[in-house]
Protein backbone atom coordinates (compact mmCIF):
# COMPACT_ATOMS: atom_id res chain seq x y z
CA UNK A 1 0.00 0.00 0.00
CA UNK A 2 2.86 2.31 -1.06
CA UNK A 3 1.00 4.49 -3.70
CA UNK A 4 -2.42 5.08 -1.85
CA UNK A 5 -2.73 8.73 -3.26
CA UNK A 6 -5.15 11.82 -2.98
CA UNK A 7 -6.24 13.74 -6.21
CA UNK A 8 -8.09 17.03 -6.77
CA UNK A 9 -11.06 16.95 -9.20
CA UNK A 10 -12.98 19.33 -10.16
CA UNK A 11 -16.60 19.22 -12.19
CA UNK A 12 -15.94 22.40 -14.04
CA UNK A 13 -18.67 25.10 -14.59
CA UNK A 14 -19.69 23.06 -17.74
CA UNK A 15 -20.14 19.52 -16.35
CA UNK A 16 -21.91 21.11 -13.32
CA UNK A 17 -24.55 23.30 -15.52
CA UNK A 18 -25.44 20.48 -17.61
CA UNK A 19 -26.21 18.36 -14.64
CA UNK A 20 -23.23 15.82 -15.27
CA UNK A 21 -21.36 15.87 -11.33
CA UNK A 22 -23.49 12.74 -10.50
CA UNK A 23 -22.39 10.87 -13.39
CA UNK A 24 -18.55 12.14 -12.99
CA UNK A 25 -18.93 11.08 -9.15
CA UNK A 26 -19.99 7.65 -10.29
CA UNK A 27 -17.52 6.78 -12.52
CA UNK A 28 -15.15 7.92 -9.61
CA UNK A 29 -16.91 5.45 -7.20
CA UNK A 30 -17.54 2.75 -9.57
CA UNK A 31 -13.84 3.02 -10.72
CA UNK A 32 -13.31 2.09 -6.54
CA UNK A 33 -11.71 5.11 -5.51
CA UNK A 34 -12.63 7.21 -1.92
CA UNK A 35 -14.50 10.74 -1.71
CA UNK A 36 -13.03 12.43 1.13
CA UNK A 37 -14.19 15.58 0.22
CA UNK A 38 -16.56 17.18 -1.71
CA UNK A 39 -17.97 20.73 -2.05
CA UNK A 40 -20.30 23.08 -4.35
CA UNK A 41 -18.47 26.41 -4.88
CA UNK A 42 -18.53 28.97 -7.40
CA UNK A 43 -14.44 29.64 -7.72
CA UNK A 44 -12.78 32.81 -6.77
CA UNK A 45 -10.41 34.66 -9.70
CA UNK A 46 -7.67 34.48 -6.61
CA UNK A 47 -7.77 31.00 -6.31
CA UNK A 48 -7.90 30.30 -9.94
CA UNK A 49 -4.89 32.11 -10.32
CA UNK A 50 -3.19 30.36 -7.93
CA UNK A 51 -4.80 26.88 -8.82
CA UNK A 52 -3.56 27.45 -12.65
CA UNK A 53 -0.37 29.62 -11.97
CA UNK A 54 1.69 27.29 -14.44
CA UNK A 55 -0.42 28.14 -17.35
CA UNK A 56 -0.38 32.45 -16.66
CA UNK A 57 0.42 33.97 -19.92
CA UNK A 58 -0.35 31.30 -22.23
CA UNK A 59 -3.31 32.48 -24.84
CA UNK A 60 -5.89 30.42 -23.21
CA UNK A 61 -4.97 31.64 -19.61
CA UNK A 62 -7.64 34.43 -19.80
CA UNK A 63 -10.63 32.39 -21.11
CA UNK A 64 -9.58 29.73 -18.63
CA UNK A 65 -9.92 32.16 -15.64
CA UNK A 66 -13.22 33.50 -16.65
CA UNK A 67 -14.78 30.35 -17.81
CA UNK A 68 -14.36 28.51 -14.37
CA UNK A 69 -15.11 31.67 -12.35
CA UNK A 70 -18.48 32.14 -14.51
CA UNK A 71 -20.14 29.66 -12.36
CA UNK A 72 -20.82 27.06 -9.58
CA UNK A 73 -18.22 23.75 -9.71
CA UNK A 74 -18.29 20.59 -7.78
CA UNK A 75 -14.58 20.32 -6.04
CA UNK A 76 -13.52 16.57 -4.88
CA UNK A 77 -10.80 14.99 -3.35
CA UNK A 78 -10.11 11.39 -4.21
CA UNK A 79 -8.41 8.60 -2.76
CA UNK A 80 -6.83 5.32 -3.74
CA UNK A 81 -3.75 3.57 -5.33
CA UNK A 82 -2.45 5.62 -7.96
CA UNK A 83 -5.43 7.89 -8.39
CA UNK A 84 -4.35 10.86 -9.60
CA UNK A 85 -2.81 8.64 -13.07
CA UNK A 86 -6.49 6.50 -12.64
CA UNK A 87 -8.20 9.88 -12.58
CA UNK A 88 -6.55 11.26 -15.57
CA UNK A 89 -7.15 8.19 -17.49
CA UNK A 90 -11.27 8.23 -16.84
CA UNK A 91 -10.92 11.90 -17.59
CA UNK A 92 -8.90 11.45 -21.00
CA UNK A 93 -7.78 13.95 -23.07
CA UNK A 94 -7.35 17.79 -22.67
CA UNK A 95 -9.07 18.22 -26.08
CA UNK A 96 -12.21 16.61 -25.46
CA UNK A 97 -12.23 15.73 -29.73
CA UNK A 98 -9.36 13.97 -29.34
CA UNK A 99 -10.18 12.33 -26.06
CA UNK A 100 -10.76 8.08 -26.29
CA UNK A 101 -15.00 7.01 -26.29
CA UNK A 102 -15.01 5.95 -22.82
CA UNK A 103 -13.42 8.42 -20.78
CA UNK A 104 -15.22 11.02 -19.08
CA UNK A 105 -14.20 14.13 -21.89
CA UNK A 106 -14.87 11.66 -24.58
CA UNK A 107 -18.17 10.49 -23.79
CA UNK A 108 -19.54 13.87 -22.15
CA UNK A 109 -17.66 16.64 -23.60
CA UNK A 110 -17.05 18.27 -27.42
CA UNK A 111 -15.28 21.29 -28.78
CA UNK A 112 -17.77 24.11 -28.69
CA UNK A 113 -15.25 26.34 -30.76
CA UNK A 114 -14.64 28.93 -27.95
CA UNK A 115 -10.75 30.11 -26.60
CA UNK A 116 -10.81 27.97 -24.45
CA UNK A 117 -11.77 23.79 -23.86
CA UNK A 118 -14.53 23.23 -22.09
CA UNK A 119 -13.80 19.77 -20.75
CA UNK A 120 -15.94 18.87 -17.79
CA UNK A 121 -13.13 18.19 -15.39
CA UNK A 122 -10.18 18.53 -13.81
CA UNK A 123 -7.98 16.55 -12.42
CA UNK A 124 -4.46 16.88 -10.06
CA UNK A 125 -1.13 15.78 -12.76
CA UNK A 126 1.36 14.81 -10.45
CA UNK A 127 1.54 14.15 -6.43
CA UNK A 128 2.94 17.87 -6.09
CA UNK A 129 0.38 19.17 -7.83
CA UNK A 130 -2.27 17.44 -5.75
CA UNK A 131 -0.77 18.63 -2.74
CA UNK A 132 -0.86 22.43 -4.06
CA UNK A 133 -4.90 21.92 -5.15
CA UNK A 134 -6.14 20.28 -2.27
CA UNK A 135 -4.29 23.08 -0.13
CA UNK A 136 -6.36 25.62 -2.26
CA UNK A 137 -9.04 24.18 -2.28
CA UNK A 138 -10.04 22.48 1.07
CA UNK A 139 -7.26 24.29 3.43
CA UNK A 140 -9.02 22.49 5.94
CA UNK A 141 -7.30 18.95 4.80
P1 LIG B 1 -5.57 19.23 -18.33
O1 LIG B 1 -6.85 19.83 -17.78
O2 LIG B 1 -5.86 18.07 -19.23
O3 LIG B 1 -4.55 18.94 -17.26
P2 LIG B 1 -3.95 21.56 -18.98
O4 LIG B 1 -3.53 21.56 -17.56
O5 LIG B 1 -2.88 21.55 -20.03
O6 LIG B 1 -4.94 20.34 -19.29
O7 LIG B 1 -4.85 22.85 -19.28
C1 LIG B 1 -5.77 23.31 -18.33
C2 LIG B 1 -7.08 23.60 -19.03
O8 LIG B 1 -6.91 24.67 -19.96
C3 LIG B 1 -7.59 22.44 -19.89
O9 LIG B 1 -8.35 21.52 -19.13
C4 LIG B 1 -8.42 23.14 -20.92
C5 LIG B 1 -7.67 24.43 -21.15
N1 LIG B 1 -6.74 24.32 -22.27
C6 LIG B 1 -5.53 23.67 -22.27
N2 LIG B 1 -4.90 23.78 -23.45
C7 LIG B 1 -5.72 24.53 -24.23
C8 LIG B 1 -5.65 25.02 -25.57
N3 LIG B 1 -4.59 24.77 -26.34
N4 LIG B 1 -6.69 25.74 -26.05
C9 LIG B 1 -7.76 26.00 -25.27
N5 LIG B 1 -7.89 25.61 -24.00
C10 LIG B 1 -6.90 24.87 -23.48
MG1 LIG C 1 -3.62 20.29 -15.98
Amino acid sequence: MTDTERSLVIVKPDGYARGLTGEVLRRIEAKGYTLVALAVTTPTREQLAAHYAEHEGKPFYEPLVEFMSSGAVTTAVIEGQECIKGFRSLAGATNPTDAAPGSIRGDLGRDWGEKVQKNIVHGSDSPESAAREIGIWFPGL
